[in-house]
């Protein structure tokens, strides 16, 4: 088998990237180890970044998402039994957050890849690449019984942070930075509706809680816990009866329940891999960084790297250049980063840490109480929650 570009996973990165070289005339097969029902029913992200959303529209994949997806103009922050609005649409010259299930971007994606003849190999075991240290990049695979060989221009490895591509570059060409954080957040959906219009970020000492939903009738909600903990520990009332306690304010506002229909458990990660590039294999999305998911960044970054590939792998096959591929990772790590920092310092502000001292805990509410009361503050979240504009 023989194709152009070769991508490993089919998440929101791969099928984006896969799409996108498509429409300009670039033809590639994707490899994804899991079944095409088990990444259609993954539950993830579900906030989308305005430029994420203009890409899915411009690209032709937008149709459900302007149909089903909620626009929100604002979020909250709250603190000490209040809550405090930012209006991000003003702050920003009017961009807004959609919110927009991934598992239905990636939906999307895969019926957009079938109907236009793209190949997709789902349920592909021992996937390993080869060769792309020279000029022959290989992508091995088990399907259907059989071993397969797809020789490639160019492998792109989208199979996320546990997947084959990172770990087959050479250690000593790689330089990873990392920080863990000292929690874990449990995350529901409830077949409830919303108790906001809009998502709650709360800081309370019991720790942090997000409200956050996925239609009109189903909220997803999460609180943070030891990093360790076990699902088990966590009954169904045990939840709400947290996310009541956190969520409280003075004036009595209410939290709707409703039945639990998935519950899991997050590790809290910020992870860098510099560069994303090993000769002719392009690390994109969880593969190459991932965020601490409090600024709602991840698949936002995977797909500001596959807009930066498929423009470099146009670039090549149309004119032969090479400049746009050689500078793909300088170019995707100055947004990695500064989501990065954002990532960092939302998680930083709102959760509790044990080994903070009652300094800490004054500072943090001090941070809160001057960012939702500084108009220059609250600019500079709104414009990176809503996603700072492409380089
Ligand atoms: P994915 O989605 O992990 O896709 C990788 C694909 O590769 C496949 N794979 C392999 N295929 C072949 N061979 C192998 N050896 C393979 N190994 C793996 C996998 O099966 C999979 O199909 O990576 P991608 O495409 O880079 O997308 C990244 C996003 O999924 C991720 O960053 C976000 O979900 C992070 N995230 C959020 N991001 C946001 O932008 N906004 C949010 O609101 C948000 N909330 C979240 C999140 C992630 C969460 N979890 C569960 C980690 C909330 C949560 C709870
Ligand atoms: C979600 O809806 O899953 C969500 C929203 C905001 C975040 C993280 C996750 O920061």
């Amino acid at each position: 088998m023989r194709t152009q570009v070769g991508i490993v996973g089919a998440g929101p990165a791969g099928l984006l990237l896969s799409h996108l070289l498509h429409l300009q005339g670039i033809e590639s097969v994707i490899i994804e180890a899991r079944s095409r029902k088990h990444i259609e029913e993954r539950i993830r992200a579900g906030v989308l970044e305005q430029g994420t959303v203009d890409i899915l529209t411009e690209s032709g994949v937008g149709e459900r998402l302007k149909r089903e997806g909620l626009i929100h103009h604002g979020i909250e922050l709250r603190f000490n039994r209040r809550g405090h609005r930012i209006n991000m649409y003003e702050l920003t010259g009017g961009k807004a957050i959609t919110i927009y299930a991934q598992h239905e971007v990636v939906k999307d994606l895969v019926s957009a890849r079938l109907a236009a003849g793209g190949r997709i190999v789902f349920e592909a075991g021992n996937v390993s690449v080869q060769g792309f240290g020279g000029s022959t990049p290989t992508i091995r695979f088990q399907s259907d019984g059989n071993h397969h060989e797809l020789t490639c221009d160019f492998i792109a490895g989208c199979d996320g942070f546990h997947g084959v591509c990172r770990p087959s570059i050479p250690a000593s060409a790689l330089t990873a930075f990392d920080r863990t954080y000292p929690f874990a957040w449990l995350g529901i959906l409830a077949q409830a509706p919303p108790s906001s219009d809009e998502l709650i970020y709360a800081y309370h000492e019991r720790g942090f809680a997000l409200l956050s939903m996925r239609s009109p009738k189903i909220s997803r909600l999460y609180i943070q816990v030891a990093p360790d903990e076990n699902i088990n520990n966590w009954p169904d009332d045990r939840i709400w009866q947290e996310l009541h306690t956190r969520f409280a304010t003075d004036g009595g506002w209410k939290l709707t329940e409703g039945p639990v229909i998935q519950k899991g458990i997050t590790g809290m990660r910020s992870f860098v891999v510099e560069p994303m590039q090993y000769g002719r294999l392009y690390l994109a999305g969880d593969a190459a960084h991932i965020v601490p998911a409090t600024g709602a960044k991840g698949l936002n970054l995977a797909v500001a790297d596959v807009r930066m590939l498929a423009q470099a792998f146009a670039d090549f096959y149309s004119s032969g250049r090479t400049r746009l591929l050689e500078q793909y990772s300088q170019t995707c790590l100055r947004r990695v980063w500064k989501a990065q920092r954002f990532s960092w310092w939302m998680t930083s502000m709102l959760h509790r840490f044990d080994t903070d001292s009652p300094f800490d805990q004054r500072r943090q509410i001090a941070e809160l109480d001057y960012l939702t009361g500084s108009r220059a503050a609250m600019t500079s979240l709104a414009e990176n929650y809503v996603g700072l504009p492409w380089d």
